[in-house]
């Protein structure tokens, strides 16, 4: 990938969750775009070349969080729980985590945040419904409330303290969507290093939520916002239509997550039906 072509005050980044999945492939679409790249999660990666920065930090401990932070122009917060999860563990890891690395941040000078939201913000919405990024969150889980609570963060401290912030709902990182509604939701990796380098680098970003999806033919979401900032997908969820509904037939049936956007995540302790 060419280098930073936009702010070029912004060279020294931190991505948290760099041991993740998606922390993983990004890392090595980020490679030599910035000047500085160091890499923190909770785990050492364990592909780590020699040639990588990283600094170990538990984003839940604020005094971890204020060392990782030090020096850096702009974040990719992938860090924190990545799927449903019991309530302790999203409360320290997505919420109190999310709160230290936005606080510690804008205490350190950091100029610009990219927080990686998600799908689940909105997983309640029907799949009948095109939905763009100004509607009411309807979260499908704790994982998508914290995520919720993720973008209400990235507003504030837009709004109060002048950081620029994107927000990515992301879909699903994958090298192929691997299901049906996945068909709808799917994000190349490729994609997803775009959309970060918009928020990391575009002039005119203050606050902002993107779609993380690829140009998906059966997509759920309006993602003009993103468009307009110059994101331009390469992926088609459609290319892979064939191999994706071989694999739905496969799973079993889920007749309340397949009404929704979130899937799975909305049908997880689902009983709002036996209430009446
Ligand atoms: C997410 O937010 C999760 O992090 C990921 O593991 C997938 O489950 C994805 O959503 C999805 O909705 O497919």
């Amino acid at each position: 990938m060419e280098k930073n072509g936009g702010d070029k005050r912004v060279q020294h980044i931190l991505m948290t969750g760099a041991a993740g999945d998606i922390g993983t492939r990004l890392r090595r679409l980020l490679k030599g775009v910035y000047a500085h790249l160091r890499l923190s999660d909770i785990r050492m990666p364990a592909d780590l070349a020699p040639d990588e920065e990283f600094a170990a930090a538990d984003l839940a401990d604020y005094r971890q969080v204020e060392q990782i932070v030090a020096g850096i122009d702009g974040i990719v917060h992938l860090g924190g729980y990545s799927v449903e999860g019991p309530w302790p563990t999203i409360l320290q890891a997505n919420i109190i985590g999310c709160y230290n690395l936005f606080e510690a941040a804008y205490r350190a000078g950091v100029k610009r945040i990219v927080f990686a939201s998600s799908n689940h913000v909105v997983g309640f919405y029907p799949r009948d419904r095109i939905i763009g990024v100004d509607v009411t969150v309807r979260p499908d889980s704790r994982y998508g409330i914290s995520k919720a609570f993720g973008e209400a963060l990235g507003a504030f401290y837009a709004d109060k303290h002048g950081l620029r912030v994107t927000c990515i709902r992301i879909g699903n990182v994958n090298d192929a969507p691997v299901d049906r509604r996945r068909l709808s939701i799917w994000l190349k990796p490729e994609d997803l290093a775009q959309l970060v380098r918009i928020g990391l680098e575009h002039a005119d970003i203050r606050f902002e939520i993107f779609y993380g999806m690829s140009d998906n033919a059966a997509a759920w979401w309006d993602n003009r916002r993103a468009q307009r900032f110059g994101y331009r997908p390469q992926g088609k969820a459609e290319d892979f239509r064939a191999q994706a509904l071989a694999a739905q037939e496969l799973l079993p049936p889920d007749p309340v997550g397949d009404r929704f956007q979130g899937g799975p995540f909305c049908s997880a302790e689902y009983d709002a039906d036996q209430r009446g």
